[in-house]
């Protein structure tokens, strides 16, 4: 009798969101702006021009600190789960999943991010989707920092270039520790720690007009050796309040291929590769690694370290290794004239045999199966997929239906693939979150429209909607995803 594939037993399948994109109530409860609440939508820039969004000025910032417009704002409202939390949930409980990521939202706890005492409002407010998640039997899998560090960081100090944030950032990890021992057991440092270096503001808190006489590059070095001496303390931290925490670096994990087979395409695919793990191999091997210490040493950067900084990285690094997957590019050490196409945080050169989502992101479920592969035999750690999935213009029938089959093919071929890294490629995976699991605003260009969910939120890039929930075509067989176990998927029946 064949035997049924299926995923292991206790596989955590879930979905994430991200605090800044998914709850709205920017200012509600006694909340600090975060870097988030004032990046304008740029619908008149094409959503390939990934820098373009990105781009941030002092001035701008000034500019929405003077307005409470939500419209132009759009991730001041989310998707509102701030006032749908328990209905939400409740919907993810529907679905089956065993485990959610989400992130608490620094300045909801620290308005100012140097504050005296937390907001307690804040602090209640995660304590009541925690007590929701485990109503119904789902685990809390948290980002401490996921793309919305208080915004008065920005103003009133450096950014992540100031040395005293690690410490004002060690506070809110002691708290939130404290607050939800019992609660939260998974937990992640920094969102795609990597991404400092291709969006310095979202991630660090860095605007460079404010860094005109210094070497922005070497700023955001800097920056990223405190996020990294940060993120040791607060493993340190976690595993000290309670030893059940288990603790995980997150990756972008970009996959590149060589756009042919001369060597220096393949030696640029490589370089291009160690560019991003250089991140997670400081945060698993717990210290530089050889080639970005090279890098720096080219450069003439040297980093500004403290006493102990080196210690505390190599004593505490993660548990399992957390990344992102969306996509797949190719690379050529001569690019000039070559189609390029869009990706997650990137433009890189396109693949001839790869479909493209209307963003211009390369559909390639074998890259997930690479990827997986090539970390596990990296860092011999757990993995951890915390986001996966293809944003597209969803519609709503006239029935009030969504046919996201293309979505439910997107999942299908990825779920494949990692069953496939699993079972022949000896790959130990945990647990997989879709991005997002709910429609919620784009992190690149602030779109409502660009959607990722199972479920549909009633609301438009202009703000308009009734943030009403429907459940899409893909809902209803991501249940019978976890019903099964997977199972389904190789049985042709879901
Ligand atoms: C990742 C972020 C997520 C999410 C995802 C999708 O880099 O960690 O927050 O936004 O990208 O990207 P986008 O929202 O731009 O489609």
């Amino acid at each position: 009798m064949r035997k049924l594939r299926s995923f292991p037993e206790g596989f955590l399948w879930g979905g994430a969101t991200a605090a800044n994109q998914f709850e709205g109530a920017y200012d509600a409860d006694g909340k600090g702006l975060s870097v988030a609440d004032v990046v304008k939508r740029k619908a008149h820039v094409d959503v390939k021009e990934y820098a373009a969004h990105q781009a941030i000025s002092t001035k701008d910032i000034l500019e929405a600190m003077d307005t409470d417009d939500l419209k132009a704002y759009p991730k001041r409202r989310g998707s509102d789960f701030y006032h749908h939390f328990k209905e939400d949930i409740a919907l993810m409980a529907e679905m089956g999943f065993k485990v959610f990521r989400l992130s608490i939202s620094w300045p909801r706890i620290f308005p100012n991010g140097d504050d005296l005492l937390p907001n307690e409002k804040g602090l209640q407010f995660y304590d009541d989707v925690f007590d929701e998640c485990l109503k119904h039997g789902i685990e809390p899998l948290v980002t401490l920092s996921h793309y919305e560090p208080p915004l008065n960081l920005v103003l009133n100090y450096e950014g992540w270039y100031s040395r005293e944030v690690i410490g004002m950032f060690t506070k809110y990890v002691e708290l939130v520790a404290k607050r939800y021992k019992g609660k939260v057991k998974y937990w992640l440092t920094f969102n795609e720690i990597d991404s400092i270096i291709r969006h310095p503001y979202t991630s660090g808190a860095l605007v460079e007009d404010r860094f005109l006489n210094q070497d922005f590059r070497h700023v955001v070095y800097q920056a990223m050796h405190h996020q990294f001496v940060a993120s040791a303390l607060a493993t340190k931290i976690l595993k000290e309040v309670d030893p059940k925490n288990q603790v995980g670096c997150m990756l972008t994990k970009l996959t590149y291929y060589p756009l042919t087979c001369h060597p220096l395409d393949v030696l640029k695919m490589q370089q291009d590769m160690r560019a991003t793990y250089c991140y997670s191999d400081t945060q698993v091997h717990g210290e530089y690694p050889t080639y970005l210490l090279a890098r720096y040493k080219n450069e003439g950067f040297e980093i500004k370290a403290e006493p102990g900084d080196f210690d505390v990285m190599k004593r505490y690094p993660v548990d399992f290794v957390s990344f992102s997957y969306y996509m797949s590019s190719c690379v050529a050490h001569n690019p000039e004239g070559k189609e390029t196409t869009a990706g997650n945080t990137v433009v890189g050169i396109k693949n001839p045999y790869l479909e493209t989502s209307d963003w211009g992101w390369q559909i390639d479920p074998v890259g997930l199966r690479i990827s997986m592969v090539d970390l596990y035999d990296r860092y011999r750690k757990p993995l951890f997929i915390v986001e996966n999935g293809l944003g597209a213009k969803d519609v709503v029938n006239e029935k009030g239906e969504i046919d996201d089959d293309y979505r439910i093919s997107y999942f299908r071929e990825h779920f494949k693939t990692m069953l496939d890294a699993m079972e022949f490629d000896g790959v130990d995976l945990m647990g997989y979150t879709s991005w997002a699991c709910i429609d919620l605003v784009s992190e690149s260009t602030k779109q409502m429209s660009k959607r990722y969910g199972f479920i549909y939120v009633d609301s438009d890039d202009e703000g308009m909607g009734t943030f009403n929930r429907l459940r899409k075509k893909s809902f209803h067989w991501m249940k019978k995803v976890i019903e099964s176990n997977g199972a389904c998927l190789f049985e042709d029946e879901c």
